[in-house]
């Protein structure tokens, strides 16, 4: 038996565009794959929603366009999302197949005959697919109980012990050759959210274990809006749960393949096809500094209709400038256009009393305390310039041994040349603490630089 499972469709006029290009991609998929019988686990709408509104009537035209060809199952997601009653709307659409809503919890059976029925957990009722809805489940009903703190875990607990309860049903299925389902929506303990991170904590409705204990060998998801999957071999059951996902891509952070499930289901065996849809692309442009508007146009065509990230980074005084209204001009056909730009702040610390010390020797010694420069080498030849004569200097420049790559002018010599100045006429020089770090890692190449380079750069000192 194929089984196609839809979730988190979020039919809503701001997500309409997106949500209806993707779930009517993976219908005409499903419906080619030949699938026996339609899941939908819960969110099919965003909020509540006018009966005239576009979102409602196109929702209804797709569920129709399943339902013609197969029975279909609608299961109550968040009350948010779902507001209570409005699938029983959509139970009265006229099609070729019936049309099941599960808003509450039980197990619903599906004849021979192609009928949905709610059998009493009995195995002889002569059934093709058996499936336990778990639907949303309201925690504040539990609040009168347990009281408000407790309610998380309590609800969490009654979840539990209700799936186990279908242990005995779903076993006796299985051993009369029906395939058996649980579907459910909620948030599974240790799953990865949409963005990727997992979701901790003890608020969350499943744990792995008590979606197993129902003993259902396929368990179809919905809430989170990621695909996920889980497997085990236990005690000759396979069983496998999965979240379908949501078809579309609705925020900038959902990453990874937006897909619906194809499942291939029998008594005893089970497995997961996820199909990819054509969700909206996503698009990370990162500068090193600040945005190249030139660069983001030559890209603009193949940002229209995706999510588009411009992250870059820039000191804190060239903020300002980063063009935001110009790159969201040039990006106007993008569905969403994010723009991050990550303030790089400059730290400068005064060289204090610098200018107070008695000689260069003294200032040059503080500069590369404070610059945190070796001063091996340096010192010797700053001494030299001060005291030798410039033939003698000029003798023991020409004995050294070349280096092998000798760098002329890098950043860092035109830097040190340029505080160099500043110490020799006895200004104050500020150190910027980053280039104090470069100036580390630097010097040892510094030391090996051309002497002639350090000379020049002594002899500017001067
Ligand atoms: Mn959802």
């Amino acid at each position: 038996m194929k089984i196609g499972h839809f979730s988190d469709l979020h039919y809503c006029p701001a997500y309409l565009a997106e949500a209806d290009r993707c779930f009517s991609f993976a219908i005409q998929d499903a419906i080619a794959h030949g699938i026996d019988v339609a899941i939908l686990s819960g969110d099919a709408t965003h909020h509540r929603l006018e009966v005239h509104s576009p979102a409602l009537r196109l929702l209804a035209q797709r569920i129709q366009q399943l339902a013609n060809h197969c029975p279909v199952l609608i299961l109550q997601g968040t009350f948010s999302h779902d507001p209570p009653g409005m699938l029983h709307m959509l139970q009265m659409i006229g099609a070729r197949h019936p049309i099941a809503i599960a808003d509450r919890i039980g197990l619903v059976g599906l004849t021979t005959e192609g009928q949905w029925v709610e059998p009493a957990c009995d195995a002889s009722a002569a059934l093709t697919l058996a499936v336990t809805c778990v639907p949303t489940v309201n925690k504040a009903d539990l609040v009168p109980l347990v009281g408000a703190e407790d309610a998380s875990a309590e609800m969490g607990n009654q979840l539990a012990a209700i799936m186990a309860s279908f242990a005995p049903a779903n076993d006796a299925y299985r051993d009369a050759g029906v395939p058996t389902v649980l579907v459910s929506h909620g948030t599974v303990q240790g799953s990865l959210n949409e963005s990727g991170v997992p979701m901790a904590g003890l608020d969350h409705e499943f744990t792995i274990g008590a979606l197993y204990s129902a003993h259902a060998s396929a368990v179809m998801l919905g809430h989170i809006h990621k695909h996920q999957v889980w497997e085990r071999n236990f005690a000759g059951i396979e069983q496998k749960i999965a979240y379908a996902g949501s078809p579309g891509r609705f925020h900038y952070g959902e990453i990874g393949d937006k897909v619906y499930l194809l499942w291939h289901l029998e008594a005893n065996t089970v497995d997961i096809e996820p199909i990819v849809t054509p969700s909206r692309a996503m698009i990370d442009l990162e500068f090193p500094g600040a945005p190249d508007l030139d660069e983001i146009a030559s890209v603009a065509a193949q940002c229209a209709n995706a999510y588009v990230r411009v992250r870059c980074s820039v000191d804190a005084e060239h903020a300002p400038n980063v063009d935001r209204a110009g790159i969201r001009q040039i990006l106007a056909a993008a569905a969403e256009v994010k723009i991050e730009v990550e303030v790089l702040s400059i730290q400068r610390q005064r060289c204090e009393g610098i200018s107070r010390l008695p000689d260069l020797h003294s200032r040059f010694l503080r500069w590369c305390e404070i610059s945190g420069t070796a001063t091996e080498g340096l010192v010797e030849r700053l001494d030299l310039l001060n005291t030798g004569e410039p033939e003698e200097i000029v003798a023991r420049l020409l004995t050294q041994p070349e280096p092998p790559s000798a760098v002329a002018s890098s950043d860092l010599s035109d830097r040190v040349r340029k505080d160099a100045i500043d110490v020799a006429s006895g200004n104050d020089v500020e150190v910027p603490e980053e280039a104090a770090q470069a100036s580390l890692s630097a010097t040892a190449t510094m030391h090996h630089q051309s002497p002639a380079a350090l000379g020049d750069l002594l002899a500017d000192l001067i």
